[in-house]
């Protein structure tokens, strides 16, 4: 924190010599935008309740086109009728969105057996996430990281640092931090890591959380959860290490500018 110090008791003169401080600064990473599918929809929950969600788009593959013309070069999406059903439902709007744009594409929510990772695979998907069965088969993961190197993440959902699974519905026992040593240990090429109490709530990220969980691990981390604005975006960017951030809300509320947060981080 003590590089945020130094940056606000600063004054820039011009644009230029902020965004070359910021450089010398703030560690790089990477935005990510995201969309949440359900029925079909783009929507965004309030800390992934499925009572409290707001339709943003009828027309997932435009939302995606939109991202990637401003500068994204992956994409986050999830399918929340399969995180909280098992089984996903939005194939089609997945396919439509593969068909729409070039930049990379991460899919979660719903992955539970191999089959459902082979198919997203075979049409073009560049990297599952797994969350519950991280919990529930943890061989399954360690198949999918041995079939599949580089292209299986874990999205750890933490509730007072506990993980929940399941649409975020069952807290489990476990630490997420521990889940992570784990699952970094079965082969996973990285770990998404939200804190549920702050997503979709727009009051900034849990910077302490993910930064113990960056710190305690070798592979790529992406935080996920709480960005409201630009200002979430440099507060990120102070961790070290942190590979990247997903952000929802602010971009469909119009908080935070997608193009900036992606300029800003280069
Ligand atoms: O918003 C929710 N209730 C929610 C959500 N966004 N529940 C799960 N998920 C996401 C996780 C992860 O990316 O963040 O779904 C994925 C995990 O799904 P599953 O089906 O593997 O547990």
């Amino acid at each position: 924190m003590m590089q945020q110090g130094i940056y606000f008791i600063i004054t820039f003169p011009d644009r230029l010599s902020e965004n070359l401080l910021l450089f010398l600064l703030y560690y790089s990473m990477i935005v990510i935008p995201a969309i949440d599918l359900k029925d079909g929809l783009c929507v965004r929950l309030l800390q992934g309740k499925k009572e409290d969600a707001t339709v943003y788009s009828d027309d997932p593959a435009s939302t995606a086109r939109r991202w990637e013309s401003c500068g994204a070069s992956l994409l986050h999406v999830v399918d929340l009728d399969g995180a909280f059903t098992g089984d996903q439902k939005n194939l089609v709007s997945i396919r439509k969105i593969r068909e729409s744009v070039r930049m990379d594409i991460e899919v979660g929510g719903g992955i539970r057996d191999m089959e459902r990772i082979d198919l997203l695979i075979s049409i073009g998907i560049n990297r599952v996430i797994l969350g519950t069965v991280a919990i529930e088969k943890p061989e399954l993961v360690k198949e999918a990281c041995k079939k599949y190197p580089g292209r299986v993440i874990i999205g750890i959902d933490a509730k007072n640092g506990l993980v929940a699974v399941k649409g975020w519905v069952e807290v489990t026992e476990v630490k997420a931090k521990d889940l992570a040593l784990k699952m970094q240990d079965d082969g996973a090429a990285g770990i998404i890591y939200t804190d549920i109490s702050k997503d979709g709530m727009m009051t900034g990220p849990n910077i302490e959380a993910t930064e113990e969980i960056v710190d305690s691990l070798n592979i790529p981390v992406i935080a996920s959860g709480g960005v409201s604005s630009i200002n979430d975006i440099k507060n990120l960017m102070t961790i070290k290490n942190l590979w990247g951030a997903i952000t929802g809300k602010a971009l469909y509320a119009g908080t935070l500018d997608l193009k900036e947060a992606i300029s800003l981080t280069k």
